[in-house]
């Protein structure tokens, strides 16, 4: 049987360490794709050479040519532009639009059957759009934010208790921004939940409280430290998550910015919701029941998506 065929829009610093993790797995082989000459061919050839001494078995190539993600099985999207310290998510909202459109077109038009994980911010708003400019079915666009959220949710809480990181879940939902909402009840160490713990005296809800808001928080901490760009370890990490769970059809039950019909109260709207990712691509969306505070929280966060996506309908008329 072919390897399996991913297509990475966009080689800046995620897409590039989207390359190397994929060869790394030997997930399949890797088409970069950027606007900029020279960058996608450059890490391609950079990262075909590290795989004799990691022994790894994947194809990879560089181009600025749509033609060439032909046939692609994945397409993971971080094509446009990052944070720098002092700006929101959200004002990347204009220019991560245009590049939207560019690259739901050549997905339209080269590889209608792949799963796409978009990355680019402001996440929820780009994933709508990109969903919208390439017409593939909703259960094969989604994207990647509540993984990452909830590893950082998880590393901080592992690093409070002195646990390793494999015992300590995490579920967070909602957009991807400052309003996202980290459930605690059905955050657990080994199965016990948080709010038991505090109860046990591991730790006090005001060190949780606290590490939920490092949480909301995690995207603009690491902008500040690195002063040019944001993250891109753990957003690559988590996005390869994802792309594995449908390569595998492991059924991972992942949060993800997934279309909402019908679950959770929402009629076809994309936000982060804890999802199940197999080969059918999103093929569930997890519908829990909320307490009264998280569906406040969640509804709030909601408001904040479809103030974006509005922004969107009225930048470009065809998305109206
Ligand atoms: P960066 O290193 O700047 O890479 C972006 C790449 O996109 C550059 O190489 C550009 O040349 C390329 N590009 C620009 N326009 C186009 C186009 N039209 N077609 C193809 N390629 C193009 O950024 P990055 O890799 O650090 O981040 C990429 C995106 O991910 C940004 O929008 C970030 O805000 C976002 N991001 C999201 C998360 C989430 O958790 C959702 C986390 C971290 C970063």
């Amino acid at each position: 049987m072919a390897r399996p065929k991913i297509a990475l829009i966009g080689a800046g610093q995620i897409g590039g360490t989207l390359a190397h993790l994929a060869a790394l797995k030997e997930l399949g082989d890797v088409v970069l794709f950027d606007i900029a000459e020279g960058t996608p061919e450059g890490k391609a050839l950079d990262i075909a050479e590290s795989g004799p001494s990691e022994g790894f078995d994947a194809k990879l190539r560089g181009t600025q040519s749509y033609a060439d993600i032909a046939g692609a099985d994945v397409c993971i999207v971080t094509a446009g532009v990052p944070r720098k310290p002092g700006m929101s998510r959200d004002d990347l909202l204009g220019i991560n639009l245009k590049v939207m459109k560019a690259v739901g077109e050549g997905i339209r038009d080269n590889a209608p059957d792949a799963f796409v994980i978009c990355i680019t911010n402001p996440l929820d708003a780009m994933v709508w759009a990109l969903r919208e400019f390439s017409g593939l079915p909703h259960e094969k666009v989604c994207g990647m934010a509540g993984v990452l959220d909830s590893a950082r949710f998880r590393h901080f809480l592992s690093v409070e208790f002195d646990v390793s990181m494999k015992d300590v879940t995490a579920f967070v939902l909602g957009g991807h921004g400052d309003t996202m909402v980290p459930l605690t009840r059905y955050s657990t160490v080994a199965g016990i939940p948080l709010p038991d713990l505090v109860k046990m005296g591991w730790t006090t809800q005001e060190k949780l409280d606290a590490i939920v808001q490092r949480t909301r928080d995690g995207g603009a901490e690491i902008v500040g430290l690195l002063k040019t760009g944001s993250a891109f370890y753990a957003p690559a990490t988590s996005a390869i998550e994802m792309a594995e769970a449908f390569l595998k059809d492991q059924k991972r039950v992942l949060p993800c910015a997934a279309y909402v019909d019908g679950a959770l109260g929402l009629n076809g709207f994309y936000v982060g919701v804890p999802s199940v990712i197999g080969a059918g691509g999103v093929e569930r969306i997890v519908d829990i029941k909320m307490t009264k505070d998280e569906q406040a929280m969640f509804d709030k966060s909601v408001e904040a998506v479809k103030g974006l996506v509005e922004a969107c309908k009225g930048i470009d008329d065809s998305l109206a």
